[in-house]
């Protein structure tokens, strides 16, 4: 009884959710079987994204499979997502960015082969924006599920104290606590990667002691990919001041043969939540001036608030644009089809129990899980 109410419910919220995304009523009947006239009653009713996460962490709870169809227009970031769920686990897919049906006959194409120990199963992402932005960690969540594969849902967070944006080493101290705060919150949730969503990959270190699964910063991953794709890259960042952040983090991962400048373009990272066509233009004149200057081959966008104009960019330039965000999203994918994880013999092992003082004591606690 409870798993009919429950699989329900689910389709009826993301059905909801569906029509959030201009999907027609027949459109929706015809992938879910369910009446058109229920759709008329709940036209007004919009659940978000998480909502839908929920539920489906609940039925997985229940080990209850549903299947849905759910065909929705990704908007185009960077790359179309793809299928890789395994047919006997059909999961409801979270509705945004993905493309994958289970009743097309492709569907019954045996998913490509993976270690057997690491089976094919939902990947569950945290994706932590060091600064307390809820309108950016939204866009880059978003930004995030428009390249995730089929079975990955993106959770995004930010800390519950500390600057709205990262914009000098006094915030970057904060914004770390707040990657710590985060993840000790989520320690018990399961998540299977993480992503630190802010350019100077604060609380990088701290985080991958607190757990076994994969930690990816967004510069780093930025770095990897455009490495892959280019002899040399031009980072493009917001103020000026911050340079020196990601000067420091092309010494640290190695990349300061394939970096070759580094620009700021004085761009507040708030600013960014504003968009428009003007802003675009500055970023991209900086662009192009850098790679004139630089005599480099991609560019990397210096900041997680930037993901959202990176296909405009990658358009308009003609160049591989690339966004740590999405970056580290596929990367972290890619790390857990391999089935590593973070190591624990060495300086990645759980911080050492001691006594701790003051606010951030409760954090301090039962580290040694
Ligand atoms: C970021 N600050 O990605 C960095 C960008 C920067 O709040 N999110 C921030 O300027 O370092």
């Amino acid at each position: 009884m409870v798993d009919e109410q429950l699989k329900a419910l689910l389709a009826s919220e993301t059905i909801k959710a569906m029509h959030g995304r201009d999907m027609t009523a027949r459109a929706a009947e015809a992938r879910t079987g369910i009446a058109a006239t229920d759709f008329s009653r709940s036209r007004n009713c919009k659940v978000d994204r998480d909502t839908i996460d929920r539920l489906i962490t609940i039925l997985e709870r229940l080990d209850t499979s549903v299947e849905v169809d759910l065909t929705v227009t990704p908007r185009p970031v960077v790359a179309k997502a793809q299928p890789a769920l395994a047919p006997s686990r059909a999961l409801v897919a979270t509705a945004a960015g993905h493309n994958g049906s289970r009743s097309a006959p492709w569907a019954q194409i045996p998913p490509p082969s993976v270690p057997s120990s690491h089976p094919t199963r939902p990947m569950n992402l945290l994706l932590i924006n060091p600064n307390t932005s809820a309108a950016m960690t939204h866009s880059m969540a978003e930004a995030a599920r428009s390249v995730a594969a089929a079975g990955t849902r993106v959770t995004g967070r930010q800390p519950s104290f500390g600057p709205a944006s990262i914009e000098s080493h006094f915030d970057e101290v904060f914004g770390a606590a707040g990657v710590a705060e985060q993840m000790r919150l989520a320690q018990d949730e399961g998540f299977d990667a993480v992503v630190i969503a802010c350019f100077g990959d604060p609380g990088l270190d701290a985080a991958r002691e607190l757990t076994t699964a994969p930690v990816i910063g967004i510069a780093e991953a930025a770095f990897h990919a455009a490495s892959f794709v280019a002899t040399g890259f031009s980072v493009v960042t917001t103020m000026t001041r911050t340079c020196i952040t990601a000067e420091r983090l092309v010494q640290r991962y190695g990349f300061e043969r394939t970096c070759r400048g580094i620009h700021g373009t004085d761009i507040p990272v708030l600013a960014l939540e504003e968009g428009g066509e003007e802003l675009l233009a500055r970023i991209e004149a900086a662009a192009r001036q850098a790679l004139l200057a630089d005599r480099s081959g991609a560019i990397v966008l210096g900041c997680g608030g930037m993901a959202s104009l990176c296909a405009a960019l990658q358009q308009r330039l003609g160049v591989p644009v690339v966004d740590g965000v999405t970056a580290a999203v596929k990367m972290a994918e890619a790390l857990v089809a391999l089935g590593l994880k973070t190591e624990k013999r060495g300086d990645y092992a759980p911080p050492l129990p001691k006594p701790w003082l003051g606010w951030a004591a409760p954090l301090g606690v039962n580290l040694r899980k």
